[in-house]
């Protein structure tokens, strides 16, 4: 898989099915410390299960910290000195990075974890010596302790940052709750080299590869977006650069006016590191020596590579004559000289002003007493060369206001993408503003216990089957994705645009079963409604006691962002028995664990709710595959019962691609069932089997319907962050 000659190196193009995974720790690093055999043991977490991160941060003196964090801008440390005095740029550039790998497709990445302490964001060639960022705020993480995660710091730090310059910042909200392990469940990419080592470009036009594959949003391995230099390193490729850049921001949602905005805006601070040799440099952290003590990129020059012989994207120079400062002046030097192309003195290629004067040139970052002149990365030449970008460089040069609110509310947009609804946020500088990207719910009000019962008789005396409540319940509630905290059943945005109208949601069916809630609810929210109805359609199917926690509110369609909900619709969905139209990337039954995984449940959870949704009739449409029963809307364990019954012998039906089986008697040779992929993956994956034969045991049956109620009650209720 080396090169892209001779098919695409992801495998798609030519048909060909990736592993979920693609590119792992383990593989880049065989080497590594495998910790995680421990984690059977217990949680990784040290702080156990009574912490509660929000509890601890509401006890933090907030003005405290941010003072520290302001006094720490300018404290340069010997061993790694801040450039103009001043670490801000580098903060800036470390919390844009923590940020920037979230995407909307999945809703992964993002700095809600504290990624960017473990591999393998630590060792990406783009966030080379981001490692000394966040060494720099050891003692004030240390100092506060459990008050403040390291995921909080990282963006704390980056708006404190763009304050102590003058900059404008639109708020900040904490309650980014560290982890203590990577996060092994995110799909970075298949290829084997990173961005430097080779050209793997995942957008080639001449290679029918035009968008990025599944939810990527970076254009090479190891790089936050695109390649400074231009697509593939060609720096004469203006309309690839454009391309890439909205290809890549796209992915996370942001448009044009924002590319130009958070570019500009981040790039009037700091300078680019490429005053040296590159190849003397060492091995990123993870595959670091002992002795570095987690730092990687260690120089093997002499003078250390610190200060004046920083390496670290191996472009050199300031973009502006004032690199501590916010100013007007990035689009003025982009857009009012010429620019030539020239190589940094580590062999990167960059353009500079032709003739620039010398009151417009940088002060050298370690002495201000010399002058150097600024430069553009081949991406910032885009803000000028593309013309829709031009356009708004140039209303942005002389609106300065509109730069100023323009930057503010991108950055707050880019650093907060990932927390989910506003009750998430905690501290004093949560804006009060409603903002679209945080999908607004207006508060529901808690239904009283007499409205609940009357409902609840209303559901189960209309023509509503258990079907049809349990499909519309799962379809709201399962688009929730704790990678993001995106989706769930509050708000009932599932009879808005666009969700109902997602194939998967099956439209028709679903408009009547909203339209039959709507004449039945009364004072009740629809969101309560709905999930109202699951509960009545599982007391239909025979279980007792499912619970029920209403106050969930409705938003309107004018709160809901359709294109950014247009990300979040299933290819497919295994629980419904689902594969949608267009070819998948990844097996059917990795799918199935993608969303499992996204609704945070456990392997049983997964198990029961499959098996028991399979028997309620929840699969798409009129499928039949995998209902294994012949007690159809009972909750009942046949599906596991039925699919480990050997009188039954399964073999591939003709021409369906993998994707349907057909199970015949033993004996007589009749047809008894179909299944598709992920019915059958119950009987073939040995962990799956271990879990599917406890539900299929006899004296189970009662087990595996309150295993499943309690499931099923988790996803409804995944999303009730307004519940304290
Ligand atoms: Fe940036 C830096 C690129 C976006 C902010 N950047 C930088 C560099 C480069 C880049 C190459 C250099 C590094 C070194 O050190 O060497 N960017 C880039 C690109 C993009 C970007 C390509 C896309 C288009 N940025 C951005 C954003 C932001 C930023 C969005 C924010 C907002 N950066 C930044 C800063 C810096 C940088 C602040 C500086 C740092 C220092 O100074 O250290």
């Amino acid at each position: 898989t080396g090169s892209i000659e001779g098919g695409c190196p992801m495998g798609h193009g030519d048909g060909g099915v990736r592993a979920l995974l693609g590119r792992t720790n383990k593989d880049w690093w065989p080497e590594m410390l495998a910790t995680e055999i421990l984690n059977p043991n217990g949680p990784t977490n040290p702080y156990g299960d009574d912490y509660d991160y929000a509890e601890a941060f509401n006890t933090l003196d907030y003005n405290a910290l941010k003072a520290d964090l302001t006094a720490l801008m300018t404290d340069s440390q010997p061993w790694w000195p801040a450039d103009y005095g001043h670490y801000g740029p580098f903060f800036i550039r470390m919390a844009w990075h923590a940020a920037g790998t979230y995407r909307t497709a999945d809703g992964r990445g993002g700095a809600n974890s504290g990624q960017q302490r473990f591999a393998p964001l630590d060792s990406w060639p783009d966030n080379g010596n981001l490692d000394k960022a966040r060494r720099l705020l050891w003692p004030i993480k240390q100092k506060y302790g459990k008050q403040i995660s390291w995921a909080d710091l990282f963006i704390l730090a980056g708006n404190v940052a763009i304050e102590s310059m003058g900059g404008p910042v639109f708020g900040f909200g904490g309650g980014r709750a560290d982890v203590y392990e990577p996060e092994r469940d995110i799909f970075w990419g298949s290829e084997d080299k990173w961005v430097n080592e080779g050209v793997q470009t995942r957008i080639s036009p001449e290679h029918g590869m035009e968008v990025l594959e599944g939810p990527l949003a970076a254009i090479q391995m190891g790089l936050i977006y695109v390649n400074p230099e231009g697509p593939g390193g060609n720096p004469h490729d203006d309309a690839g650069m454009a391309r890439d850049m909205r290809e890549t921001f796209k992915r996370m949602a942001m448009n044009d006016e924002e590319i130009v905005a958070l570019t500009a805006g981040g790039h009037t601070f700091g300078k680019a590191h490429g005053n040296g040799d590159p190849s003397t440099l060492g091995h990123a952290p993870a595959g670091g020596d002992l002795v570095a003590q987690g730092f990687g990129w260690v120089s093997g020059e002499e003078h250390g590579g610190i200060g004046e012989h920083t390496v670290t994207s191996g472009i050199e120079g300031a973009w502006t004559n004032t690199p501590d400062k916010w100013s007007e002046n990035y689009f003025r030097l982009l857009l009012d000289y010429d620019y030539e192309l020239v190589k940094s003195p580590a062999g990167a290629n960059q353009w500079q002003p032709i003739d620039q004067k010398e009151e417009d040139m940088a002060p050298a970052a370690w002495d201000p007493s010399i002058k150097v002149p600024t430069m553009m990365t081949t991406a910032d030449m885009a803000l000028k060369r593309d013309p829709g970008f031009r356009k708004i460089s140039e209303k942005f040069r002389t609106d300065h206001e509109a730069f100023k609110d323009a930057f503010a509310r991108a950055w707050f947009k880019l650093t907060h993408r990932d927390m989910g609804p506003k009750v998430r946020y905690l501290g004093p500088e949560v804006p009060s503003e409603d903002l679209i990207w945080q999908d607004p719910i207006p508060a529901g009000k808690m239904p009283s216990d007499a409205l609940v019962a009357e409902v609840k008789k209303k559901i189960a005396d209309s023509d509503l089957t258990v079907s049809q409540l349990i499909k519309t319940a799962w379809a709201s509630a399962s688009t929730y994705r704790k990678s993001d905290h995106r989706g769930g059943a509050n708000g009932a945005r599932v009879a808005l645009e666009p969700q109902k109208n997602w194939e998967v949601n099956e439209p028709a069916m679903l408009a009547k079963v909203i339209d039959t809630l709507n004449g039945l609810r009364g004072e009740m929210s629809l969101a309560d409604a709905i999930v109202l109805g699951g509960v009545v359609a599982l007391e239909k199917a025979g279980a007792k006691n499912v619970p029920f926690t209403g106050g969930r509110g409705d938003a309107t369609q004018e709160q809901t962002d359709v294109e950014s909900f247009d990300w979040m619709e299933p290819e497919a969905d295994a629980f419904r028995n689902y594969v949608g139209k267009k070819k998948l990337a990844v097996k059917t039954e990795e799918m199935m664990l993608d969303r499992a995984s996204l609704l945070g449940l456990s392997v049983p959870e997964m198990v029961v709710l499959i098996g028991g949704l399979r028997v309620l009739g929840a699969n798409h449409g009129e499928r039949g595959h995998g209902h294994f029963t012949k007690r159809s809307g009972q909750l009942t364990n046949d599906f596991f019962v039925n699919l480990y019954d050997m009188t039954n012998v399964w073999s591939e039906s003709e021409g369906s691609n993998g994707e349907e089986y057909i199970a015949k008697d033993r004996k007589s040779g009749g047809e008894t069932w179909r299944a598709t992929r992920a019915d059958l993956i119950f009987g073939s994956n040995s962990e799956l089997r271990a879990i599917g034969e406890v539900y299929a045991e006899n004296g189970n049956e009662e087990k595996f319907m309150t295993d499943f109620v309690k499931a099923w009650t988790k996803v409804m209720d995944a999303d009730r962050f307004d519940l304290t």
